[in-house]
């Protein structure tokens, strides 16, 4: 693999889940609420497996897990229910949920001249964004409305560079979940990994969280 040369960072994409904001927490309610309908016990370690995967995609994942099978219809009707109760939880966040580092780093970011784009699987993105008071310090937003594939497909991560017009090699991504992970590396971008080295490993750097995260020309090292 090519490591990015850090001094032709021009653009960084932001994960949303995980990374900004932790929404995960309420996604695995309201899909903890919804395994038990059919008897199956979603625990926090299933959980890790459906983040930065699409609504549909974690769907399958849960059903397969209880040996459910289902029509299109019924499990479209049972993903808007999972997503009702999610905004349930969502549409109370506010700007102190932001996780410690998030927006510093965006802001140092805007004043080194980077551009900044989203790159969520999630639909509710803007949302979450508008509800953070944060929408101003992105330049784009790529989200769950615009793709056809999910994480680990580099598909979220084309459209964001895209919609910056930078090329890939010229991104940063920072991301929260393995599958995340690797659709940077598919896509060719230099990957920061947030959380656990256990799980984020193939990052190109890996930190515990963006609290005093400093991100400078050229000094982004390799792990
Ligand atoms: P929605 P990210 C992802 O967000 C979540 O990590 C994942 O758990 C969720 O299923 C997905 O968004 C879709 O979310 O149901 O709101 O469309 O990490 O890519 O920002
Ligand atoms: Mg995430």
């Amino acid at each position: 693999m090519t490591l990015l040369s850090h001094s032709l960072v021009k653009a960084a994409i932001f994960d949303l889940d995980g990374v900004i904001v932790d929404t995960a927490k309420y996604h695995y309610l309201a899909w903890k609420r919804l395994a038990q309908e059919f008897s199956i016990n979603l625990t926090h370690e299933d959980n890790e497996k459906l983040k930065g995967v699409s609504r549909m995609d974690s769907l399958d994942i849960i059903l397969a897990m209880g040996n459910v099978s289902l029509s299109q219809q019924e499990k479209e009707k049972l993903a808007d229910k999972k997503n009702t109760w999610f905004m349930d939880y969502v549409n109370q966040i506010s700007p102190s949920e932001i996780l410690p580092g998030a927006k510093e780093l965006l802001m140092a970011l805007r004043d080194q001249g980077i551009k900044i784009s989203l790159g969520s699987s999630s639909k509710n993105a803007k949302t979450v964004l508008r509800l953070l008071n944060i929408e101003h310090l992105f330049d784009a937003i790529a989200d769950g409305t615009m793709i056809t594939k999910s994480k680990p497909d580099p598909e979220i991560f084309f459209i964001a560079a895209n919609l910056l017009q930078t090329k890939p090699e010229h991104c940063v991504v920072f991301e929260d979940a393995e599958a995340g992970v690797e659709a940077a590396l598919a896509a060719g971008m230099f990957c920061v990994g947030i959380g656990s080295y256990t799980s984020l490993h193939k990052a190109h750097q890996v930190v515990p969280t963006l609290e005093n995260f400093e991100f400078k020309l050229n000094a982004i090292q390799p792990a």
